[in-house]
């Protein structure tokens, strides 16, 4: 019994507002798909952000559809998530995922927690912001629970885990039941191996390169899927590695010798098939920004599907720059650093996931997050009001003044 493991492919991401790269997404899918099916695996795991958003375009609904008919043909079921990309934060919402049940997709959801595949039991949750961890936490409990009554479970996921992830984390390591087999992890766009619980704990990473500080792993691990054989307990991984479909080229120039320099790159991408994308830092430039911008515009533009120039002036220290680089705090650290202040955890979570959710201008989700925590920390059960006032009157034989305390913020 084997299996392939898959995320964050974000169908539908124009990355840099170019359709080339939206492009080079599908191409990249269909490409794993293919390399899938070569494999002759039983099934498949998709572990969220399937799709760029929650509301995919016709073009990325079909490029799915596409790959999901191919697999089927070839007889081997998917098993999906919604993760943060592909969700919609509402209770009465449902993620594009279930759009494919009907094809036989088998879509993990709250309502539907657990699979068995033969012998293996597939169970996972779809994506849960911060603010709402205390719930995917008692979710987690049961699910665990469950698999203890099997001898090859695997948990699918979409959260960032403190162990491997910046500030920004869910779940802390601890906070995974240590239970099953195989963790089948998305959400980090990185590719990450490790060893938990009773075997091993995957994050295959993204497909394309998503955000260009994914580079640096890109070139250590690759992009792709893995290859999970599940025959004896202990789950083995193989990566799968896929590349992507245009080249990413990062290189410095001195503003000293430029025109030899930009004749160097010009050199290197003219073979190219596909257009790359340029990440320059031009050197000690003078005062003429402008002018080298037209220089390297004039020599690369029909070579390059995209530039993105960074000049350094001369004069100026880099060591300096470095530093400062990594002693400043992004819009995130900030705002943690602040919202710790009021000393209670849940606000912070829920300050974050608000901040998070309302940069994207996602307010129904935003009053819909406000709303969850207000149930969870200020709910008041009809029944045990009634009980506890049963039990003052038992107490006294005064009539009691009752008053209605709500239940703390802080639990
Ligand atoms: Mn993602």
């Amino acid at each position: 019994m084997k299996f392939a493991h898959l995320a964050d492919t974000h169908l539908g991401y124009r990355q840099f507002g170019l359709i080339e790269r939206e492009k080079d997404f599908y191409e990249v899918f269909e490409k794993i798909i293919d390399n899938i099916i070569e494999e002759k695996v039983d099934f498949v795991i998709h572990s969220g952000d399937l799709f760029e958003t929650a509301r995919p375009s016709p073009i990325a609904l079909l490029t799915f559809q596409k790959g999901l008919l191919k697999l089927k043909g070839a007889g081997i079921p998917m098993y999906a998530i919604a993760g943060n990309h592909d969700i919609v934060m509402r209770n009465d919402s449902i993620p594009p995922q279930v759009i494919f049940k009907k094809l036989g997709l088998k879509v993990i959801s709250p309502i539907n927690t657990s699979y068995m595949h033969g012998d293996i039991f597939i169970a996972g949750l779809p994506f849960y912001p911060s603010s709402q961890v205390k719930n995917l936490k008692s979710k987690l409990a049961d699910l665990s629970k469950k698999a203890a009554n099997h001898d090859k479970s695997i948990l699918v996921l979409h959260q960032g885990i403190d162990k491997y992830f910046g500030p920004n984390f869910e779940l802390e390591i601890g906070d995974l039941p240590d239970n099953f087999n195989y963790y089948a992890l998305g959400h980090i766009h990185n590719y990450i191996n490790d060893n938990f619980g009773k075997g091993k704990l995957v994050y295959p990473g993204s497909s394309e390169v998503w955000k260009t500080n994914e580079l640096k792993d890109y070139k250590e691990n690759g992009k792709g899927f893995v290859i999970v054989d599940f025959e004896g307990p202990k789950p083995v991984v193989k990566r799968v590695k896929v590349d992507i479909a245009r080249t990413f080229i990062e290189r410095s120039l001195d503003y000293s010798n430029l025109e030899s320099g930009i004749s160097g790159l010009k050199e290197t991408i003219q073979g190219f098939d596909k257009k790359p994308i340029l990440d320059l830092n031009i050197n000690n430039v003078e005062s003429d920004t402008n002018r080298v911008y037209e220089m390297i515009k004039e020599e690369l533009g029909d070579l390059s599907l995209m530039i993105r120039p960074t000049f350094n002036m001369a004069g100026e220290d880099d060591l300096d720059v470095i530093i400062n680089q990594t002693d400043s705090l992004g819009p995130d650290e900030l705002l943690k650093e602040q919202l710790d202040s009021y000393g209670e955890e849940s606000v912070t979570r829920l300050g974050l996931d608000l901040y998070h959710y309302l940069s994207k201008d996602k307010i129904e989700e935003s009053e819909d997050i406000l709303k969850q925590f207000f149930d969870d920390h200020y709910h008041v059960e009809i029944e045990d009001v009634e009980m506890d006032i049963e039990e003052i009157e038992d107490k006294s034989d005064e009539k009691p003044n009752v008053q209605v305390t709500f239940k703390e913020v802080l639990e």
